[in-house]
């Protein structure tokens, strides 16, 4: 295999090794150093058998007390650790898309923020039946803004997106008691469930989980991605390069890191200014070079071919090259370290976001009718402190890969039709996609997703599964640091990862001209593939726990990834998880999670926590295999 068109995880951690070394120089700190500080872990925390949701603890269960002060079990203990710890994704993910539709509702012609696809908006105004028969497409994205918003807290009803969903899913969501309401109230019942003497029952605490994982996949997270589509443009394939050599010697580099493109539209927009471009110059830089980290990285990959400098836990790394002149950040995923470890360089570490405030940060508080002048004031002072960078701690690692992104639901549906389709209220067909499942050219399709955890082998589960996967002419779809993960090392090359494919695999990426990896976006973005496994579903007449799709999380961290496997689950695509949830401690939570009668019961999907991820891999063809033969293809 050639060297130069995959950078194996070797390379990468040697990379990273001498990132550290510079760091070293200017006595930075790292996680790297922290997780040894932090090993071991604590056992109680691990299992999820601490309780400190009262005063009277914190309890802690073992076979001689196994009980809390007010009697809780250890069964009750996990299960409400479990559902605060989705309650926490939820509402993150949620309020998100909450502060998309806001800035949805300040859209105006010629404004900081507009309306850049309307099709896609008149679309989704039939869907929820809004007329927008000579309609100005401002009014419409104001009126459509404030709907959306009142999705966060109706007294009455269900979420509208869940009819999005086929039939039969939407009738096991109604049995089972878990179509979520409004998004907030789902949120705030979870907490109210988990106080102190409500319910410690597991398979109630269980159903509210997965029902507040719906209200953030198929409310919240939706929300943000379809109206973020609508401001800044559906995404459509695009070229661009990942991995920490994008960061660029000669010029000034901007990384842009966190979550709501809000911001880094902003920041893109204004970098590419002459007027900045010429103060760049005059400062004696060739040029201002954006790349971004985590989702926002993805966000923007997606709809300028913006580079990806790295994922979760390469975010030390940008810094640590010594040629960041700005990371810019919003929510989500940043790390606290950003602040100290700015410090030791010329780094400028920007916060923005009222909802994420950090030490050792300069706070520019970003809002819709500032966002114009705040964004260039950031690239200014980004382009000003060039001069400030010690040109003997540039270590630019040259790991750079070439990578085609930007496959929204729309993007794939039409790349595998091979037909354009200009429709206002249809975005096409799924047939072709099944007829290659159906004939077996392709065995099925992972939803691979999620964060690095140090607990993993950074990046290695992603990129040795996705390499395991793909011979095994089984495709990838996306998002999330698995994302950047897949980028960085080669594998949505459109010219060379196709070589790594099964034969059947490789024909498709042939004919359709794809990367068997297919970058549908951030973390929000994975309500896309909730609506990809709907349309396969409906185009198929199959349920979509029947379809060969599994999806999974072999690296996560964060309470947006459990909040995330809930709603995947509900939907009935059976999920993979490389690190346990927090709830080993309990066999009754265990079995209702990964059990043949718990939440397999309610939506035909289930959980596996396999921490060998050689062993996960094979789990998950196994079970595209067993999903094919029970359908006899
Ligand atoms: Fe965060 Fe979204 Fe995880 Fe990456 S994958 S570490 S949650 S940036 Ni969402
Ligand atoms: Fe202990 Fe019960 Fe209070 Fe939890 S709720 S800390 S188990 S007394």
């Amino acid at each position: 295999m050639d060297q130069e068109r995959f950078v194996t995880i070797e390379e990468m951690e040697a990379a990273t090794a001498s990132l550290l070394e510079n760091g070293k120089k200017v006595g930075a700190d790292s996680w790297q150093q922290r997780v040894k500080n932090q090993t071991p872990h604590c056992g109680f925390g691990e299992a999820g058998t601490c309780c400190r949701i009262c005063a009277m603890g914190p309890c802690r269960i073992t076979p001689k007390s196994p009980r809390g002060i007010c009697g809780c079990d250890v069964h009750g203990i996990v299960g409400r650790n479990f559902l605060k710890f989705t309650a926490g994704g939820a509402a993150t993910h949620s309020d998100h898309g909450r502060e998309i539709m806001h800035t949805l509702h300040q859209t105006k012609e010629g404004g900081n923020y507009q309306v850049k696809d309307p099709e896609k908006l008149i679309r989704i105004a039939h869907e929820w039946g809004v007329e927008t028969e000579g309609k100005d497409i401002y009014e419409l994205a104001h009126e459509m803004a404030e709907i959306g918003l009142m999705e966060y807290g109706k007294p009455f009803g269900v979420q509208r997106f869940l009819k999005r969903a086929p039939e039969h899913t939407q009738e096991l969501w109604h049995k089972a008691e878990i179509e979520p309401r409004a998004i907030d109230r789902e949120v705030a019942t979870a907490l109210h469930m988990t106080h102190m003497g409500c319910s410690s029952l597991p398979e109630a605490l269980i159903r509210q989980s997965l029902r507040s994982g719906l209200s953030d996949g198929w409310g919240g997270s939706m929300m943000g991605t379809e109206f973020s589509d609508v401001m800044f443009g559906t995404p459509k394939p695009v070229d661009t390069t990942a991995n920490i050599g994008v960061m660029e010697k000669d010029m000034v580099n901007i990384v842009v890191h966190g979550h709501d493109p809000s911001l880094s539209e902003m920041i893109v927009y204004y970098a590419n200014d002459p007027e900045m471009i010429a103060l760049a110059k005059s400062v004696g830089a060739k040029g201002i070079n954006i790349c971004g980290v985590c989702c926002t990285a993805n966000e923007v990959a997606m709809r300028h071919g913006i580079p990806m400098a790295g994922n979760f836990l390469t975010q030390e790394n940008v810094v640590l090259t010594g040629a960041c002149e700005a990371i810019v950040v919003d929510v989500q995923c940043i790390f606290p370290a950003l602040g100290p470890l700015s410090k030791c360089f010329h780094t400028k570490f920007v916060t923005t976001s009222p909802i994420a405030r950090m030490p050792d940060s300069e706070f520019i508080r970003f809002s819709a009718d500032n966002a114009g002048e705040n964004a260039k004031s950031i690239v200014k002072m980004a382009v000003e402190n060039f001069t400030n960078r010690k040109t003997d701690l540039v270590n630019i690692p040259n790991q750079v890969s070439h990578a085609r992104v930007g496959y929204s639901l729309e993007a794939i549906v039409k790349v595998l039709d091979g037909v354009a389709n200009s429709q206002v209220d249809t975005f096409g067909t799924t047939k072709p996609l099944l007829e290659c499942v159906t004939s077996g050219v392709l065995r099925g399709a992972v939803a691979m997703v999620g964060c690095n955890n140090p607990k993993v082998r950074p990046d290695y589960a992603h990129i040795e599964l996705m390499k395991k996967l793909i011979a095994n002419d089984i495709i990838l779809i996306v998002s999330g640091c698995s994302a950047q993960a897949a980028a960085k090392a080669g594998l949505m090359d459109p010219v060379h990862a196709k070589e790594l494919c099964g034969a059947g695999l490789k024909r498709v990426c042939e004919l359709a001209n794809i990367p068997p990896v297919l970058h549908m976006g951030s973390c929000v973005d994975i309500s896309r593939m909730m609506i990809l496994a709907s349309e396969l579903s409906k185009d198929s007449g199959l349920n979509i726990s029947q379809l060969p799709v599994v999806g999974c999380a072999p690296e996560w961290m964060s309470e947006k990834a459990v909040s995330i496997g809930n709603y995947v689950v509900a939907t009935g695509i059976d999920t993979f998880l490389g690190v346990d949830p927090y709830v080993k401690g309990s066999s009754e939570i265990c079995d209702l999670l990964t059990g043949e009668h718990g939440v397999k019961d309610w939506v035909e999907a289930n959980y596996t926590v396999e921490t060998d991820i050689e062993k996960l891999g094979d789990l998950m063809i196994e079970r595209i295999e067993q999903k094919r033969a029970a359908l006899g293809i």
